[in-house]
């Protein structure tokens, strides 16, 4: 009789411990500190340094302190900004590679010491970290390993300099959550006056694991960052433009060299634990330059860059240039705030709360494990299948039609990231269809599609590395982001609206009336001819809500213009209406630089529009020129010359008329560009006629 008893025991005690069992993990898993810093999901650079002051992107090492003067500066201002814009932590410059430090280092003259803000009594990292503290926020620090100012660079003696200045800063200013070591490394310098180029091997010149050792002796809980030299903590994507591989894993091997396709997309079988960071700026260039006050990201940017971090299980890092004044400039902190409002208004309603959840397969059919656990708000539970199945699905109810059109969706990564593919499908007027597929999930992936009505989701796991463990599920329907579409016309005449978001609905005129609901509804490029003014609006139906409208006037068409300055084929780009694409006066060209353009036929022309090329890497951005027409391509009148003033600090569409002249040609002449060298760009080139 005991022995059955026990024997009875035994059997309920295994099958109930084995149903408790959670699965076993599946590779390596995060660490704490590394769990906690992907919770951050989002947090915010600043630059600033002395080449904010020079407009350049990298400093010298040479440049005087006493440039670095920042009437305004208000670390309040920058922390408030970057709370508002939905940062959960800001990584301050404290010394960029011109060697200039934004605190008292006792190591070096060359800081704020010597500046005249404050009269070199102030310490901006201290500063931020008081901010950082009154506004909730993390504090970080990047630390640039190359410096270009100390004598001792390349040489064994700046490494006990370099490890002086980090245990200054990871002392002093209370707990940091991250340091970052940038990978840009040796090259030419002012170095203490030596004025020469030091090469140095990132591999051995540091002594990293030291340096680590010392950093986590200092800052238990901080995080690593460093793509220069050995694997730290987590890792760059190999790009600045804020995207990381659809495909992401959080793995990665801890040797050997790493390739941009490692960086980007991570390795799946990898021995360690070394997440994503996407860091981007929220304009072109790191530093502030007044020229880029007009390129700070739109709303539609933004959140895209968001669905291409945090959506694909990464971080993102989001840079605030401090401009001249020691300031956020007030669009980059508009722009923030809109961003931060878009995506809590995006995620703010979580369909399938509350819904019903049931799964294909159910961990050892133990309520512990259960479908329900992936729409209970809390992220320690999940959903788990048998150890056994590597394909599996989840259904969650929604009871009625619901119209959604984002998924997202979290792995339980304290067991490691395991799922390799899954598909969306969606239970719409009787029968299922996919809406969509995707490959890795990890700590967050978020897919966005456009706009379905369905009763029912479904999530079908294709394949694991092991049985698939789900923490959290939510499905949403984000509002229509309602920035003014643009407008452009084609060489052709014909007239093609772009809205910031697909889903919106586009209503215009040509008329001059203000675009209504009621107005011309946009599906398709439309032929026009002669001049006209084209006004726009994207509405979102749901909403009733429109965008302010957008107004493009455009005069006669360039259908048959041709340009018969060069034979480049390219050169097409600056007559078809797209901003977006440009030309460059080939390679040895000489200043000045013409295009000679044959308009087909006679015109009364009284103008010119001349748009730069707004890339960022060598716009050739002409800032002096002069304008002649011909009727005969021999005997050539100048009809305009002059500047386009502040041009580099606002590069926009420039505009010059004069009397109108009968033409059948007409030169446009580069005479200077704002770098003073031969390189010339166009986007767009337009004439006013009469
Ligand atoms: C780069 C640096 O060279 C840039 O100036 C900037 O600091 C960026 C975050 O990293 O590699």
């Amino acid at each position: 009789m005991k022995r059955t008893f026990v024997l009875l025991f035994s059997v309920f005690m295994f099958v109930f411990a084995s149903a408790q069992t959670a699965p076993e993990p599946c590779g390596p898993t995060p660490s704490d500190n590394q769990l906690k810093w992907q919770e951050m999901e989002r947090y915010a650079f600043v630059h600033f340094s002395v080449n904010t002051y020079t407009d350049q992107w990298w400093g010298n090492g040479d440049e005087d302190p006493r440039i670095f003067n920042p009437t305004k500066l208000d670390c309040r201002q920058w922390a408030r900004v970057c709370k508002e814009s939905g940062m959960k932590g800001i990584i301050i410059t404290a010394k960029h590679h011109s060697g200039f430090c934004l605190w008292p280092s006792k190591y070096t003259n060359y800081s704020i010491k010597n500046c005249p803000w404050k009269n070199g009594k102030g310490d901006i990292v201290r500063e931020l970290s008081d901010a950082c503290k009154e506004y909730g926020l993390k504090l970080g620090i990047y630390l640039s390993p190359w410096d270009r100012n100390s004598p001792g660079y390349g040489k064994p003696e700046y490494i006990k300099y370099f490890r002086n200045q980090l245990t200054e800063l990871l002392t002093n200013y209370g707990d940091i959550f991250e340091i970052w070591f940038d990978g840009a490394n040796g090259g030419t310098g002012y170095y203490g006056g030596a004025r020469e180029e030091r090469k140095i091997d990132p591999k051995t010149y540091y002594d990293w694991q030291n340096t680590y050792k010392l950093i986590r002796s200092l800052q238990p809980n901080i995080i690593i960052w460093n793509d220069g030299g050995d694997r730290a903590d987590v890792r760059w994507v190999g790009t600045e433009a804020g995207n990381v591989g659809e495909t992401n894993w959080s793995t990665m091997n801890a040797k050997g060299d790493t390739p941009y396709a490692m960086l980007h997309y991570g390795v799946e079988n990898g021995d360690s634990w070394v997440p994503a960071e996407v860091n981007t700026s929220i304009r072109p260039e790191w530093f502030y330059h007044p020229s880029e006050d007009t390129k700070v990201k739109s709303l539609s940017q933004l959140m895209d860059t968001y669905y291409t971090s945090v959506g694909r299980n990464g971080t993102l890092l989001l840079n605030f240039p401090i401009d001249t004044q020691g300031l956020i400039h007030p669009s980059d902190a508009k722009a923030g705030k809109e961003f931060a409002q878009a995506v809590s208004e995006t995620f703010r309603y979580n369909l399938a709360i509350g819904k019903k959840a049931t799964a294909s397969n159910t961990r050892a059919n133990s309520k512990k494990f259960a479908a329900a656990n992936v729409i209970d708000n809390n992220k320690d539970t999940y959903w788990a299948t048998d150890d056994s199945v590597t394909r599996a699905s989840l259904t969650i109810d929604l009871g009625m039609p619901a119209t959604f059109n984002r998924f997202m969706i979290q792995e339980y990564i304290r067991l490691g990231q395991r799922v390799k593919s899954f598909t969306i499908d969606a239970f719409e007027q009787g029968r299922w269809h996919k809406i969509a597929d995707a490959t890795t999930i990890g700590y967050k992936r978020i897919l966005c599609f456009p706009s379905v009505k369905a009763s029912k989701v479904r999530i079908t796991i294709t394949d694991s590395k092991s049985c698939p463990v789900i923490s959290n599920i939510g499905i949403y329907d984000a509002p229509q982001i309602l920035t003014q579409p643009s407008i452009i016309r084609a060489k052709d005449g014909k007239v093609i609206i772009i809205p910031a978001d697909k889903e919106s609905d586009i209503y215009y005129t040509t008329d001059g009336t203000l675009p209504t609901v009621r107005s011309h509804k946009y599906t398709m490029p439309f032929n026009t001819s002669g001049k006209i003014e084209v006004k726009t609006i994207a509405c979102d139906v749901k909403s009733g809500k429109s965008s302010p409208v957008c107004t493009e006037k455009f005069d006669l068409p360039r259908t048959d213009w041709k340009i018969i300055s060069t034979t480049d084929a390219k050169a097409i780009n600056i007559l078809d209406g797209d901003p977006s694409s440009s030309w460059h006066q080939p390679k040895g060209t000489k200043l000045p630089a013409d295009i000679v353009i044959d308009l087909g036929a006679n015109l009364n022309v009284s103008g010119f529009r001349y748009l730069p090329d707004p890339t960022l890497w060598g716009p050739g951005i002409i800032n002096a020129y002069r304008f002649y027409v011909s009727t005969d391509n021999i005997n050539w009148k100048l009809v305009s010359q002059g500047e386009f003033s502040n041009i580099k600090n606002n590069p926009l569409r420039q505009t010059k008329t004069f009397a109108a002249i009968n033409a059948r040609y007409v030169k446009f002449q580069a005479v200077k560009n704002i770098e003073n060298n031969d390189n010339i760009g166009y986007a767009e080139f337009d004439l006013i006629t009469q």
